[in-house]
């Protein structure tokens, strides 16, 4: 499979590797968002989020604490945001991974959310959860 971060796993393409166990493989961002910007992936193939099985997803998201508390440690930064992008056009590379980045003052991330509780009423509310309940259901 032409997968970049599957050709990383296996060395073929180099990388700043940080942690390695049976199932996860952490390593830099070449993009360096901020310093220290890390990527967490499963070794097993999955093109994003919606594909990754429990056991698979146990094992990534296991370490993120982990690497946090290291990133932490190592760059003592004023916050950290985990950021995940999932399918195209928002995910650019096809092998699911977690974004894990140390923030600092004046760095130049943008990363912002949106409050439009001002939008919703307790209809609006209870129309949005209900869909959602009613999805994990079907997916049972
Ligand atoms: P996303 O847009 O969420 O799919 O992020 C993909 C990230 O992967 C992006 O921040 C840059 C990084 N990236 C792409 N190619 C390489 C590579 O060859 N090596 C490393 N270390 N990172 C890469």
């Amino acid at each position: 499979m032409d997968c970049i971060f599957c050709k990383i796993i296996d060395g073929e393409i180099p990388s700043y590797k940080v942690y390695e166990d049976a199932f996860v493989y952490a390593f830099l961002d070449i993009s360096q968002g901020t310093k220290g910007h890390t990527l967490v992936i499963p070794k097993k193939h999955v093109d994003n989020l919606y594909g990754l099985d429990e056991r698979t997803a146990k094992a990534v998201f296991s370490v993120v604490p982990k690497l946090a508390n290291a990133l932490k440690k190592a760059f003592n930064p004023i916050g950290l945001n985990v950021v995940n992008n999932t399918e195209k056009p928002l995910q650019s590379v096809n092998h699911f991974h977690i974004h894990l980045l140390p923030r600092y003052e004046n760095d130049t991330l943008n990363i912002s959310m949106s409050n439009n509780q001002s939008l919703y009423d307790e209809s609006k509310y209870t129309a949005v959860s209900d869909a959602i309940k009613s999805a994990l259901n079907k997916e049972k």
